[in-house]
């Protein structure tokens, strides 16, 4: 079962309730469960599912709730007390309690690395990274807890004050993905919650550990138990989530065809909907470019996390001068990239996170191959010794990928690059902009006007010059254009709007009935 928070850190404030004994499903499995109502609980239906490591699959971390719509009614409804009391403590003091959370993720780093390794692949470096996002992300928003701005403006009568400010909004489904399993919840909960909003969490069914021991840190942090409630399961429990009448915001990261049905359904409920989706994210390297720069940034924009990213440079666009070189040298390094557990040092690329995933991958390798794609690395799974326990695939190459080809077009989540041949700066943008994705693009030169070009340019909702596609960081607005997402973006100052509602209060006092844009207008002073 879960473990118990410990309570010894001076930075406890309460003692959240321990987690009760339960008969495990799977002989010696680890029984852990839902957070709902302040307790730790089975699922009503008493089903679980099991938490394996996709490392090395005979690795079993636990057993999790499979919860269902009765779960979710019970959590939301607790989630509702908690609106109403965390609605009214004073911002500052919610966020105190996220600057809290941010200490007790900087004491529990490697340790919650170690596991979300476990659980889901990355390399332990990534994993210290994701933990790191999250504690940037929490210190963000501690302090953002003591600078909620609206604003007073003046007013067009005389003796009336005019202003906007913040109101919380009420409770928050939150359904984030397995490939940042504290770095997006955190992402979502923590501007939630310093707005004053209650949070009811499903994780990805993939990494219910590290989503355990977030929460388990959120409660020792302080955070009263009903402000925050975890359901595990697989989709069912999100879609119970998004449908719930008495859940008004939802924020999703995962698929543009899970989202586009979150949509439908938001839409039609009149929900505030975020959602961050597919990438199809290119590397632009032109004929200018320093060549080690490129290759090291595309190396690790491809194929780190295993390609797992929405952020993943998953097309490589290389103008003519520069095609040859870079390919062959290309090739090499990846060639060159060690496989293995990501928890064993010297590990490069993980597996990808479970046998369906890799199995879509061999199916794109398969339509590469049939749209005349010529593949020059990987291409097969990954295989010898500890790598048949796990889901692991070689980092993959395609050259003479044509522009338009499925290959080129449609977000795989796995380390399969496709290289495309251009011969101008127009073409290349032309390329990276002919996709329905707009996550982030990348372009090395060392030619300001075409940065600047490309800046303004690429439809992308992040573009980094001499960077590679990955690694945004916390404090700046996240999220992308066209079917990556519905306009809304994470991360930095954006993210409290989507958490907050504006409200606008007049203050009359002049004692006199004023009609404004009638008795006064501009152009008329006394
Ligand atoms: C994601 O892949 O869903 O920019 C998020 C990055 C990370 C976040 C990725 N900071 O690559």
């Amino acid at each position: 079962m879960a473990s118990p928070v410990s309570t010894e850190s001076g930075t406890a404030r309460s003692a959240p309730p321990a987690a009760p004994p339960a008969a495990p499903p799977i002989a010696g499995a680890r029984v852990f469960h839902n957070f709902i109502a302040g307790q730790w609980t089975a699922a009503a239906s008493g089903a679980t599912f099991a938490d394996v490591n996709p490392a090395d699959t005979s690795d079993l971390i636990g057993t999790f709730p499979r919860s269902g719509p009765e779960d979710v009614e019970r959590a939301v409804r607790s989630a509702q007390r908690g609106f109403a009391r965390w609605s009214r403590t004073p911002a500052p003091v919610r966020g105190d309690v996220l600057r809290r959370v941010g200490d007790l993720l900087v004491a529990r780093k490697d340790e919650i690395a170690d596991l979300m390794t476990r659980e889901m692949g990355k390399p332990l470096a990534e994993t210290r990274g994701d933990v790191q996002e999250g504690i940037d992300t929490a210190y963000y928003a501690a302090t953002v807890g003591r600078q909620l701005a609206g604003r007073t403006v003046p007013s067009e009568l005389r003796a009336k004050w005019a202003m906007s400010y913040r109101r919380p909004i009420g409770v928050c489904g939150i359904i984030t993905p397995f490939n940042f399993p504290l770095a997006i919840p955190t992402w979502k909960m923590f501007p939630a919650l310093v707005c004053g909003n209650a949070c009811v969490f499903k994780p990805a069914e993939d990494v219910p550990h590290t989503a355990t021991v977030f929460v388990e840190i959120l409660l020792e942090a302080g955070l009263p138990p009903d402000v925050v409630q975890l359901v595990h399961g697989e989709g069912d429990v999100g879609a119970a989530i998004v449908a719930h009448p008495d859940v008004p915001v939802v924020s999703f990261t995962g698929s543009t065809e899970t989202g586009r049905s979150i949509g439908e359904v938001c839409g039609r409920m009149h929900k505030r909907l975020s959602l961050e989706m597919g990438g199809k994210n290119a590397q632009i390297v032109l004929d200018d470019a320093d060549l080690d720069l490129a290759l090291d940034g595309v190396l690790w924009g491809a194929f780190g996390t295993t390609g797992q990213r929405c952020t993943a440079t998953s097309r490589l666009i290389l103008q003519r001068g520069v095609h040859d070189t870079l390919l062959a040298r290309l090739v090499e390094r990846a060639a060159g990239l060690r496989l293995g557990d990501g928890r064993r040092e010297g590990t490069d690329v993980g597996p990808l996170i479970h046998d369906a995933a890799r199995r879509k991958v061999e199916e794109y390798v398969a339509i590469g191959r049939a749209e005349g794609a010529q593949l020059v690395a990987g291409g097969a799974r990954a295989t010898g010794g500890a790598l048949d326990r796990g889901f692991f695939f070689q980092p993959t190459i395609f050259a003479n990928v044509r522009a338009g080809a499925r290959l080129e077009q449609e977000e795989i989540f796995g380390p399969v690059l496709s290289v495309i041949r251009v011969d101008t700066v127009d073409e290349a943008f032309a390329v990276n902009n002919d996709v329905r994705y707009g996550l982030s693009s990348s372009v090395y030169t060392r030619d300001v006007t075409v940065s600047f070009r490309a800046l303004s340019e690429l439809d992308t909702g992040i573009t980094y010059i001499n960077a590679p596609t990955i690694g945004a960081e916390a404090h700046l607005p996240f999220g992308g254009v066209k079917q990556t997402g519905n306009g809304h973006r994470e991360g930095g100052w954006e993210v409290y709007d989507f958490y907050s509602e504006t409200k606008v209060g007049y203050v009359d006092f002049s004692g006199t009935l004023q009609r404004a844009q009638i008795d006064t207008y501009l152009g008329t002073p006394d």
